[in-house]
């Protein structure tokens, strides 16, 4: 996966192995920690062994990507041991996704899945910010207009009434609004920063990971001693680990590795861009195939996330600014 000229249909591939995982690993979470109010497994666990899973996933990948054990060594002993100041600059996105991911299972230990899908994606105008201010990248004003206009699509495609059933375990609406507002922070900064530094030079994407998953393990372990510390000592680190858990990591762990890749060969506004546009594509296949009924929130929503991706596409309009900035930067490649 060395090459950047990857064809679109792997990019689509990507996109939609990406948003279906995604959508899984949101249900399937919610419903580990609602299950039962007794043996209830440290989330804290979860979220370390999902980087240990991901770290083992990116050096397998990495092995195939080097070709031989003597060139794997070489490139880990260069890129990750004797490279501190990569793992060090690395460890700054790997502090922000252990907050984010804890934050994920706290939002969803309160709030139901369908309320979190929906108000999580203010990460869509949050990570156009991001992009704006960290990478300097520049949108018009139809594009603002056109990301603001996918972010109430994607809400009204994905609003579904909440769900009522009474689950066995106390919940803090407020605490599970207030993870997400972290969440959505921390997704945009984070998901914006690896960008920056990938895209910078041409180092592997695997050694970025593995640079960023092997300072997550020190982090996420740090957060289980300092907030479940006693409780595990007690009771065990895998303490009510069922089969629906182990799910979950995995789910964690092949959802991370997916994500960057869709950022590695496409950006952080168009992941945003094309998970809706697969959220939408998805329920019309499933409208097709299984003849589950169009609700008019589903056809408002998907038109105007349709909309949005085709303003957003739309050549921008060359403000006198542009056109100088242009100019400055043709004087000085000569
Ligand atoms: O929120 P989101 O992604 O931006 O979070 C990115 C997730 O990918 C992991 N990651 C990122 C870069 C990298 N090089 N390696 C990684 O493992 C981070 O640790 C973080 O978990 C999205 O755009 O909506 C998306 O949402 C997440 C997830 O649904 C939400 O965070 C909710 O908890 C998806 N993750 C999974 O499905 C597991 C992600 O694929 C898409």
């Amino acid at each position: 996966m060395g090459g950047e000229n990857v064809s679109l249909v792997f990019k689509l591939y990507c996109l939609t192995v990406m948003t279906l995982v995604a959508a899984t690993y949101t249900v399937a979470l919610r419903y580990t920690r609602t299950v039962s109010s007794s043996n209830l497994y440290f989330s804290t666990t979860a979220v370390c062994i999902t980087e240990v899973m991901k770290l083992i996933l990116s050096t397998v990948m990495l092995a195939k990507e080097s070709g031989s054990p003597k060139k794997l060594v070489s490139t880990i002993n260069e890129h990750v041991f004797c490279n501190t100041r990569e793992l060090l600059k690395l460890s700054v996105p790997s502090v922000v996704y252990a907050i984010q991911n804890n934050m994920a299972f706290l939002a969803l230990s309160n709030l139901d899945a369908a309320v979190y899908q929906v108000t999580y994606q203010l990460k869509i105008p949050c990570t156009a910010l991001c992009m704006v201010i960290m990478l300097r990248r520049s949108l018009s004003r139809l594009q603002w207009f056109s990301i603001f206009m996918l972010c109430g699509g994607v809400t009204l495609v994905q609003w579904k009434p909440v769900d009522a059933t009474k689950v066995p375990i106390e919940q803090d609406p407020l605490l599970g609004f207030m993870a997400i507002a972290i969440a959505v922070l921390c997704s945009g900064f984070a998901g914006v920063y690896f960008e920056k530094v990938l895209k910078s030079s041409d180092t592997s994407l695997w050694v970025r990971n593995i640079q960023m998953y092997l300072s997550g393990i020190v982090i996420t372990l740090v957060g289980v001693l300092l907030t479940d510390g006693e409780k595990v000592l007690e009771r065990g680190f895998f303490f009510g680990y069922t089969p629906w858990v182990c799910f979950v990591i995995f789910l964690a762990s092949v959802g991370g590795l997916y994500t960057s890749v869709v950022v590695k060969y496409t950006d952080n506004i168009m992941k945003g861009f094309s998970a809706a546009a697969a959220i939408v594509l998805s329920t019309v296949a499933s409208i097709v195939l299984f003849g589950l009924h169009i609700t008019s929130t589903f056809a408002c929503g998907a038109i105007l996330v349709c909309v949005s991706i085709y303003l957003y596409g739309l050549p921008k309009q060359e403000t006198p600014e542009d056109g100088n900035k242009e100019f400055k930067q043709k004087l000085i490649s000569v």
